[in-house]
């Protein structure tokens, strides 16, 4: 890294309209954490900037559904993360907002300057218009069906099913999902970066000078790029964002998406009056810690933009990540399918580095990824406490035993006690190698294997049983084991910065620099502070809460999002008269063998007992239906399952999710009770 005088690390804009999750975490903050933290450990000159994204059509939507106004959404929000970050330990030189007056005046005069230069197109064309809501819609919140699949819920911008980008004006059937009224199309100004004209100069800047960027990244970039870009629309008809600053444009604003990169310039206005330096000057390092669906807008409309301004440097690096799953789902803000930083925070009281630790290990670098609770819970106790804990307790508690809190002078050391301190040496070249290529896995990796090469080395010396017989060798062992924990202390700041400061406290080391670290960190004769237990055991049932509570929230989303289909076909009086519905209690329940989810139930009808065989072993255990009255289908043809003669069905009701529910009669009334 030699060429760069400064570094300016950037973490994507969170939107202000819900809070921060652990996808948000392991894709963008903890990485860019990690990072900042190790650049400042090194006395690098490094700024880290980020703030809330708070326009966009998301914030006018939620605040029309609350009935407020935006800025009392975008204020909740931006309070719960600022201080839900705070308290995580991601350590910004600042955090901004996009409400901010500075960035209202650094976003005009981003746009004024293009538009001085004749860097935007002006363009009048045909949108669709929502008329019951008197708004235009963004393409998102336009659906119909897919032009080339056929499937009916494509959104405005693309079909899920098929994959295929498409414009709003392709669907068949537009209509608003906001309104679900039909939609008009619309004349309307805006105002265009022509990404066609700043092609070239992209394809050589990415695909010539930035081979070096992340396979997913570069891979995204380049198929953008293979297809040819397309003039983007800079403006919006909103009422809430930053007004085009020219002449003739009422109830423009700035899409938000040209806004909110600027934001990071305004942001390091608002840390800094020496912006400039960090910004315009070549010898800075620009990095921008994004999520995989941000790529193309730093690769390729943001430096499009910054190249169109002129005076401003691009970035050196955009280390996106790709996505977080939670327990095998994909993270979902409007279903609620998320673990969010601020509730656990409240959960595991004290325990940031935990998460930190299990998002970084699990990070989903070059692939998407998936957490678990019981990864979560497996990483503490197998990792964090039995490893690293369990060797810098048993360090500090011999230490305060044997030499009264005092680094011993160490006797003779063998060659094996050298590589064992040689150790430290290699981890750092090793976390400093992948840090700097954003490997953070690897980096956390690579000081775990140090911290379990201590772990080792102790428990092959057991210095405990020598102590009687061997003292002088004992002191060689805990001064090595000593220096190996005073190295974990530094070396784990990016990453557990918690830990290390507290690590830091007991074993009373000085503030040191990443470069002052070598194999002798505490010099005989040192005194150590009161050890303390780093980590603890997280218990079953902390896991068994968590885990129920997600299962709650599938419950509840099932529940809600029932699919509609179109109603059947129209049948006759008589028709319907054909079923013979009645009611009917269950008095026996059994699984039946090697089925999933068959259950054989035996059936009191009222008029005889029969055997219904029914699929909802999966949802209800025998001896919990016993004794429960339900509705059955009496003159069903009877049938064979799995060997028994089935004769009748129970009618039951089904979720999105595929549970079923009985539909029980609020009265229980006797059995044969005829259902019309
Ligand atoms: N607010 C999008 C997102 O959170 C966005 C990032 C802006 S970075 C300039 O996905
Ligand atoms: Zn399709």
């Amino acid at each position: 890294m030699p060429e760069f005088k400064r570094y300016l690390v950037t973490s994507a804009l969170p939107y202000a309209n819900g809070p921060v999750h652990i996808g948000h975490l392991a894709g963008v903050y903890v990485p860019s954490d990690i990072y900042t933290r190790y650049l400042r450990l090194r006395g690098k000159d490094v700024i880290s900037v980020c703030g809330s994204d708070e326009h966009g059509v998301p914030v006018t939507l939620k605040a029309k559904k609350e009935g407020v106004s935006p800025q009392e959404v975008v204020d909740r929000y931006h309070n719960i993360i600022k201080k839900s970050f705070e308290e995580f330990g991601i350590a910004f030189d600042i955090y901004s907002r996009t409400s901010n007056k500075i960035h209202y005046e650094t976003a005009s005069d981003f746009f004024r300057k293009l538009y001085d230069k004749g860097e935007f197109i002006e363009k009048t064309a045909e949108q669709y218009y929502d008329t019951q809501e008197n708004q235009f819609l963004a393409d998102r919140y336009i659906k119909g069906t897919c032009p080339k699949c056929g499937f009916e819920e494509a959104y405005g911008d693309q079909c899920e099913k098929c994959g295929s980008a498409l414009n709003p004006t392709d669907l068949i059937n537009p209509r608003s999902t906001i309104s679900g009224a039909e939609l008009t199309l619309k004349k309307t100004k805006h105002w265009y970066l022509p990404l066609d004209k700043h092609e070239p100069f992209l394809k050589k800047w990415i695909l010539e000078d930035h081979k070096e960027w992340k396979p997913n990244v570069y891979g995204q970039c380049k198929s953008w790029l293979d297809n040819g870009l397309q003039p983007r629309a800079v403006s919006r008809d909103l009422d809430w964002g930053v007004p085009v600053p020219v002449e003739n444009a009422e109830g423009k604003v700035l899409y938000v998406w040209f806004d909110a990169p600027i934001g990071y310039i305004s942001a390091t206005k608002e840390l800094t009056p020496d912006w400039e330096k960090y910004w315009k000057n070549k010898d800075t390092k620009l990095v921008h810690f994004i999520g995989k669906d941000n790529i193309v807008f730093h690769c390729i409309i943001f430096p499009a933009m910054l190249k169109a301004e002129g005076s401003y440097i691009l970035p050196d690096n955009v280390p996106a990540n790709a996505f977080l799953n939670l327990e095998n789902d994909k993270i979902s803000t409007s279903k609620n399918w998320a673990v969010w930083l601020h509730e656990y925070l409240e959960d595991f009281k004290g325990k940031q580095d935990v998460l930190r630790y299990v998002l970084t290990a699990n990070a989903p670098e070059t692939k998407d990824n998936d957490f678990t609770w019981k990864n979560f819970q497996a990483r503490n106790n197998g990792e964090l406490v039995a490893v690293l804990g369990n060797f810098i307790n048993r360090t500090l508690v011999l230490t305060k035993k044997y030499y009264d809190k005092e680094i011993p002078s160490p006797g003779k050391i063998s060659e094996a006690d050298k590589e064992i301190l040689n150790e430290i040496l290699k981890s750092k070249k090793e976390i400093e190698e992948n840090i700097e290529n954003y490997k953070f896995r690897e980096a956390l990796k690579a000081y775990m294997s140090l911290a379990r090469t201590g772990n080792k080395y102790l428990a092959d010396e057991e210095p405990w049983k020598l102590a009687k017989t061997d003292p002088d060798r004992v002191k060689t062992i805990m001064y090595v084991a000593a220096q190996i924990t005073a190295a974990l202390a530094v070396f784990g700041e990016p990453f557990l910065p918690f830990t290390s400061k507290k690590l830091k406290k007991m074993i009373n080391l000085p503030e040191i620099k990443w470069d002052d670290v070598n194999t002798e960190i505490l010099k005989p004769g040192h005194k150590i502070n009161e050890p303390q237990l780093l980590f603890e055991k997280i218990e079953d049932k902390e896991i068994e809460y968590q885990i129920n509570k997600l299962l709650k929230t599938k419950e509840k989303n099932a529940k809600e999002n029932i699919e509609h289909k179109p109603v059947k076909e129209t049948i006759s009086f008589d028709d319907f008269q054909k079923l013979d519905i009645r009611t009917a209690t269950i008095i026996e329940a059994e699984k039946v063998p090697k089925t999933k989810k068959l259950l054989k139930l035996t059936l009191d009808t009222g008029i005889d007992k029969r055997t219904v065989v029914s699929g909802i072993a999966e949802y209800y255990k025998p001896e919990e239906i016993i004794g429960k009255q339900v509705q059955v289908l009496m003159n069903l043809a009877p049938r064979k399952l799995k060997g028994i003669e089935s004769q009748g069905m129970i009618l039951m009701a089904q979720d999105s999710d595929g549970k079923l529910y009985f539909m029980s009669p609020e009265n229980k009334t006797g059995n044969g009770a005829e259902i019309s």
